[in-house]
């Protein structure tokens, strides 16, 4: 049974990971983090990082002045791990478990008999217990629960991160957690790690569970955001407004319909589902269709400007915001820039893109020379027509005068009147 945990090692140091590792080191936990790039190893042990997180910075800063906290390329011998690798999509929207897989061969060799290892990363079902094979097969001197049960020498658990880009440090200390530990000792060895720094409640279950609801809730997101997507396109169809629409039904008791936008990004809602829908074939018709409907979402966009353009190609367009949601600058696999690159092929004006959360456009559209990243007053004095992408609150927050006689099109439904 582990009581205490004096020094932890975490092996994958981006969104989840340098958070996760950040929380512990401030914590009075001895952090080694781990992570295969060079580059981010020599920025962590210099106290910075470019993942843009209230207080993360000030906090980094700390607990690697403190000494708390330090990174390198490889594990080195700890009380407990947490591995919090990508999982991303293969081609076919297949789960690439490569880097898992990777960090397994490389955490085995320093694993010692007590030692305690959490799965964070989104996983397919089945992952966790895959982990305790290929431990078991690197290092045949050890036993692990899978197959020893509870006396085995290392315990093994899953535990998903839930926290919301934007409020990662808040929602990793305030949120539930849902443990699967592969037997109940392994469980309770979790939860007393996370008991450092959680205030949320912890909920143990079986490692299986625990993955399918991850899964299940981001899939659930998905789901709900492609009917919100759906009812506006079914509201452009009668000519009703949608955001009317939404308010009037939101006042239901039981109903709360979500907000349609330009389409779905970030790492997370956007992939999760595939891994239910590869783990289940045939058994997911409705989560296959909100990731279609989802995915169709920038170009029904692009659609709108040029119908609301009438035939006039070569205006100038101002394009409000490119990250994935509101006041980030994450711009992972965000509809915005779908909807401008869909406009440089349907559009021959200028493309005026504001995004207060970044210096330079990403490389995805700088092929393009009639799209520039300007300010919001050069790209509203310059332009005919404003689409809002991404409802930052400095747009929310415009004056609507600036927007007289423009052709508009508010994707999030930030400029109407409530
Ligand atoms: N979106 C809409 N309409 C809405 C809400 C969101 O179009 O009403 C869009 C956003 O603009 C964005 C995308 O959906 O493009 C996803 O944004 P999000 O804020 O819903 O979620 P993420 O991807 O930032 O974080 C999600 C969260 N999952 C759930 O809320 C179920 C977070 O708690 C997870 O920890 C995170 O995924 C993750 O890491 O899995």
């Amino acid at each position: 049974m582990i009581d205490r945990i004096s020094r932890l090692c975490v092996i994958g140091l981006g969104y989840v990971g340098l958070p996760t590792a950040v929380a512990f080191a401030t914590n009075n936990v001895e952090v080694i983090g781990v992570d295969v790039a060079p580059e981010r190893v020599m920025a962590i042990n210099a106290g910075a990082t470019s993942i843009a997180e209230p207080n993360l910075d000030a906090l980094l800063r700390r607990a690697v002045a403190s000494g708390k906290l330090r990174a390198q390329q490889h594990p080195t011998a700890a009380d407990a791990f947490i591995i919090a690798v990508p999982t991303p999509l293969k081609n076919g929207h297949v789960p690439d478990l490569s880097y898992l897989q990777a960090a397994s061969g490389d955490l085995a060799p320093v694993l010692e008999s007590g030692n305690l290892v959490v799965l964070e990363s989104t996983s397919p079902v089945g992952t966790t217990e895959l982990l305790c094979q290929w431990l078991s097969e690197l290092r045949p001197d050890l036993s692990f629960p899978h197959s020893a049960g509870m006396a085995s020498d290392i315990r093994v658990a899953y535990s998903a991160e839930r926290v919301l880009p934007g409020r990662i440090l808040a929602e990793l200390v305030n949120n539930d957690r849902v443990i699967g530990g592969v037997t109940p000792a392994c469980a309770e060895a979790t939860k007393t790690l996370y008991g450092i720094f959680l205030k949320g409640a912890c909920s143990t279950t079986d490692p299986r569970t625990a993955e399918l609801v991850k899964l299940a809730e981001n899939a659930y997101r998905d789901v709900n955001i492609a009917f919100a997507n759906e009812v506006a396109s079914i509201c452009d169809y009668h000519g009703v407004d949608t955001w009317e629409l939404i308010e009037l039904a939101n006042r239901h008791p039981r109903v709360d319909v979500l907000g349609p936008g330009p389409g779905v990004g970030g790492h997370c809602v956007a992939v999760d589902p595939w891994f239910i829908v590869h783990g289940a074939s045939g058994l997911t018709p409705l989560i296959e269709t909100a990731r279609c409907v989802n995915d169709a979402r920038p170009r029904k966009i692009v659609e709108c400007v040029i119908a609301a353009c009438k035939g006039a190609f070569d205006v100038d367009i101002a394009c409000l915001g490119l990250s994935y949601k509101a006041d980030t600058g994450d711009l992972r696999e965000s509809p915005s820039i779908l909807v401008v690159q869909g406009l440089q092929e349907a559009t021959s004006g200028r493309l005026l893109v504001v995004e207060p959360h970044i210096q330079t456009l990403p490389p995805e559209l700088t092929d393009n020379a009639r799209t520039e990243l300007v300010t919001l007053q050069e790209a509203l004095h310059s332009s005919r027509v404003a689409v809002l992408l991404t409802d930052h609150h400095e747009f929310r927050a415009l004056d609507a005068t600036l927007l007289d006689g423009k052709i508009v099109v508010d994707t999030r439904g930030a400029w109407q009147p409530r």
